[in-house]
């Protein structure tokens, strides 16, 4: 007995320990959290002398770099006021920032990388140009919070603690959705927001490019969509749309950050945007009203007519040559006014054609439900159950409504818009879970957090619904689950307030997480 109270004891003890040293242990504010963060004695101060020096392992991938080394240059130089030296020559002993793919450990991956900052200097080592952009994000929160600020600070050193870095991403999806098809958002805001998620090493940002409110990319063969179809919103706003150059644009800009675009054209539900501007996908030839509500589940293509398919396979082909993701989302959710057999043949065959542009298909669940869909599919779940795309081996994106849902309020009272559908998600119901308790891992490609935006009309509110739980689910998608715990994860979270600060982000400052706001 005595013997059992006191292993009792002792297990306790040792586990409270753990935390303590755990939370001692947090002398960064890197999130997502690395796989491993070694502080040494010792800094390296960043000063106007300091030159980044780059090195490929050929003469494309050094130029890949150098455009790497430009965007770390630019993300400096506001708030430091230094103008770094680009250099493809050896390094220097002192004062330099390495960024090379060269002698990297392949165990790397695409995405990985090692940091090694000494009072000489910082070097990042990756396999791939991309690790080192990962990498670099790592770099900008070893450096103080001011370094974020859009004025020049003075009067502050611009010191790294000596350290070793090593690390790499559990999972390959790491996703944010905005919902620009409810409410329109222009080029520019969408880029700041792919601009911002990109410092917490997202790497796939979906675009749900069409619903009942509206179609918002331009399709060059049926201009109605966006003429018609692109110029209202919920509330009847003034809509808008991405004409094909702007789109490019876009993707373009996320390349440069390592992010893939991911569109979505989601039907054969969420379409009345479509079927008001062409009469001839309506049984009675005549287009619909516009649609300006909240409500779902109300409109469909018809899944018997050829009509249809042409329409769909010239949109699938033009999207597809604008578009250089490996992903085309064809969505396939909430079709209620389609009748089941018809949903399955329709989603069956929209796949193939998905399949005919060279793209790999992406559907929301029920899709994985219709026989003719299997593992060629990719599943995002997001709130049925998954049975189905298991048997089938399908891969999956895990999304689950009350967990990853960036339109759900924080709380009751927290914000005044927002839905509550799928409950409430607090900062730590945001960040305390893991896509296996959903999925078996070797289907779980990642995570992705979907912003709708039914009741999002403006930046200031898309950041607040964003920030800090974007965080949370980064290193959801980043750390394994082993390495993270929420106790740990706040405190590096309440240190990465003030970058966020710095950076204008308008985040919700939870008093759980910021004392004293
Ligand atoms: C469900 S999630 C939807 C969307 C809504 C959202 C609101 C999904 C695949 N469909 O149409 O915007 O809920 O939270």
């Amino acid at each position: 007995m005595v013997i059992l109270i006191v292993s009792l004891i002792s297990t306790t003890s040792k586990k409270e320990s753990e935390v303590i040293a755990d939370a001692k242990s947090i002398n960064n504010t890197i999130i997502p959290r690395p796989l491993t963060y070694k502080e040494n004695d010792g800094k390296f101060i960043i000063n106007k002398d300091t030159t980044i020096f780059i090195k490929g392992k050929d003469d494309e991938e050094t130029a890949e770099i150098a455009k790497i080394a430009e965007y770390l240059k630019e993300k400096l130089k506001a708030s430091t006021g230094y103008d770094f030296n680009i250099s493809k020559n050896e390094i220097e002993k002192q004062n330099y920032i390495y960024l090379t793919t060269v002698n990297s450990e392949s165990t790397l991956g695409d995405e990985g990388y090692n940091i090694t900052i000494t009072s000489d200097g910082a070097k990042i080592v990756a396999n791939k140009p991309e690790g080192l952009f990962r990498g670099i994000q790592t770099l900008r929160q070893l450096l103080p919070p001011e370094i974020d600020s859009s004025k020049l600070v003075n009067d502050i050193e611009w010191s790294i603690k000596s350290s070793k870095i090593y690390d790499k991403p559990e999972y390959s999806y790491r996703g944010l959705m905005i919902d620009v098809a409810r409410h329109f958002f222009t080029e520019e805001e969408i880029k700041k927001q792919i601009d911002i998620a990109a410092q917490y090493k997202i790497n796939r940002v979906h675009l749900h490019l069409t619903d009942d409110q509206g179609w918002r990319i331009e399709i060059k063969k049926y201009p109605d969509l966006t003429i018609i179809g692109g110029s209202t919103e919920v509330g009847s706003g003034p809509g808008g749309y991405y004409t094909q150059e702007q789109f490019k644009s876009i993707v373009q800009y996320a390349v440069d950050r390592y992010i893939e675009i991911i569109p979505e054209v989601d039907m054969p539900g969420h379409t009345n945007a479509a079927l008001a501007s062409y009469g001839f996908l309506n049984p009675d030839g005549k287009r619909k009203p516009l649609y300006t509500g909240t409500d779902v589940g109300f409109s469909t293509l018809m899944t018997d007519s050829e009509k249809t398919y042409e329409f769909i396979e010239d949109v699938v082909k033009e999207i597809s040559q604008i578009s250089p993701s490996k992903y085309f989302h064809m969505g396939g959710d909430e079709a209620d006014s389609t009748k089941k057999e018809d949903y399955n043949y329709f989603v069956g065959r929209v796949s193939k054609i998905v399949e005919k542009y060279g793209k790999i298909p992406i559907g929301w669940d029920p899709i994985d439900t219709a026989p003719e869909i299997n593992s060629s599919v990719i599943l995002q779940n997001w709130k049925d159950s998954n049975e189905d795309a298991r048997k089938k081996n399908m891969n999956m994106i895990i999304s689950i409504a009350s967990k990853a849902y960036l339109d759900m309020k924080y709380n009751e009272n927290v914000p005044t818009y927002g839905l509550n559908w799928a409950g409430y998600i607090p900062i730590e119901t945001a960040y305390d879970w893991d896509p296996t308790d959903f999925a078996p891992r070797n289907l779980v490609l990642g995570i992705e957090a979907p912003l709708w935006t039914e009741t999002i009309d403006n930046v200031e509110n898309m950041e607040f619904m964003i920030y800090p739980r974007l965080l949370g689910y980064a290193e959801i998608g980043w750390t394994p689950k082993s390495e993270r715990t929420w106790n740990e994860y706040k405190i590096r979270l309440e240190k990465q307030g003030a970058k966020m600060e710095y950076e204008g982000i308008n985040y919700y400052k939870d008093n759980i997480i910021w004392k004293n706001q």
